[in-house]
């Protein structure tokens, strides 16, 4: 018999004694990213590709689908009753939702824009975490990944993919035919070791020291220390990144580099690499900052950035190892 989203969140809430309105507060998220898959998949036939051309906070140019799912995030949210308040990649500030509320929702609406107008995968990635008591100000949402209830991302690819976790293992759940999340995979592990490796090459010149000789022992492959050979994939979308890291195992990264010491790697702690890091922690995976778990940084600002290593254990220790030696 197949397992909805619903079901599955009904017998979680039952089996662990959930925190109450959880189930409903992730509902709605699913719900928006039902509304931006709709979007996605009409593309130029609803004229909806290319630039908004208006830049986000972080000084990056939005593509008219980034403003279009996140506004769809935000009037989906802001009309549960559970969600206190929003913060959203694309946002200056933090959105206040509904004054008795018990969430925060934290989200990247459309992870991988560079990849929207060539058709290539894209995701919402997204990130609860309890309302502090008292009144809602930035410092309400600076907690740690570890604090996170639940997390999860929707992939828009071939199939239309939501993974999730409420902190007891992971679920996938595949679009079927009647527009509805079924269940498809549980308590996914990902493999302890691996050969197969994700990064950005063109930065190469400007990665710190031990992520140059890392990524050089790689390429060496048989012939270098690791004495294996490593196979490159690099998507530009974390979330297809991190969803093939699920599925047959590898590592991510997009690491600190020496350009600007103000931005201590491309992608955002809270948006980002605190959902994901989850993700990755709950199917048996590590992720760092090649110094600290990512999920015990303490942050101190909604759009921080930081250094992401994530994936099979074996191979993301040796790189935080590596760091820490020298
Ligand atoms: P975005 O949130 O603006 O889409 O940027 C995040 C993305 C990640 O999905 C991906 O890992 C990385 O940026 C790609 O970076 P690059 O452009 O260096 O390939
Ligand atoms: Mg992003």
């Amino acid at each position: 018999m197949s397992v909805l989203l619903n079901d599955y969140l009904q017998q979680q809430q039952q089996i662990h004694d959930l925190p109450p309105n959880l189930t409903a507060t992730l509902l709605s998220i699913s719900e928006a990213c039902l509304q931006i898959n709709q979007a996605v998949r009409l593309g130029a036939l609803d004229n909806i590709l290319g630039s908004a051309r208006t830049g986000n906070i972080q000084g990056e140019e939005q593509k008219k689908l980034d403003v279009i799912s996140n506004q769809i995030l935000i009037n989906t949210l802001c009309a549960q009753s559970a969600v206190a308040g929003l913060a959203s990649e694309e946002e200056d500030t933090f959105v206040s939702a509904n004054s008795n509320g018990q969430y925060l929702v934290l989200f990247d609406p459309l992870d991988g824009s560079s990849n929207i107008d060539v058709n290539i995968s894209i995701g919402t990635i997204f990130s609860v975490l309890p309302k502090p008591v008292g009144e809602l100000t930035t410092a309400s949402f600076l907690q740690s990944g570890r604090q996170q209830l639940a997390s999860g991302y929707v992939l828009y690819g071939p199939q239309t993919i939501l993974v999730l976790t409420v902190k007891h293992g992971i679920a996938m759940f595949t679009l079927n035919k009647n527009n509805q999340f079924q269940l498809t995979q549980e308590n996914t592990q990902i493999p302890v070791q691996t050969a197969e490796f994700a990064i950005n090459m063109s930065n190469q010149r400007h990665w710190q020291a031990p992520m140059q000789e890392y990524i050089a022992e790689l390429l060496a492959g048989k012939t270098g220390t690791r004495g294996k050979d490593y196979n490159m994939r690099w998507v530009a979308s974390m979330v297809a990144e991190v969803h093939r890291i699920l599925i047959r195992g590898g590592i991510f990264t997009y690491p600190q580099d020496q350009r600007d010491p103000s931005k201590p790697g491309k992608l955002r702690l809270m948006y980002e690499a605190n959902p994901m890091s989850l993700l990755i922690e709950q199917a048996g995976g590590v992720a760092t900052n090649t110094r600290e778990n990512i999920l015990d940084i303490q942050p101190d600002q909604l759009h921080q950035r930081v250094a992401v290593v994530l994936g099979s254990k074996a191979e993301v220790d040796y790189i935080t190892a590596k760091h820490q030696n020298y």
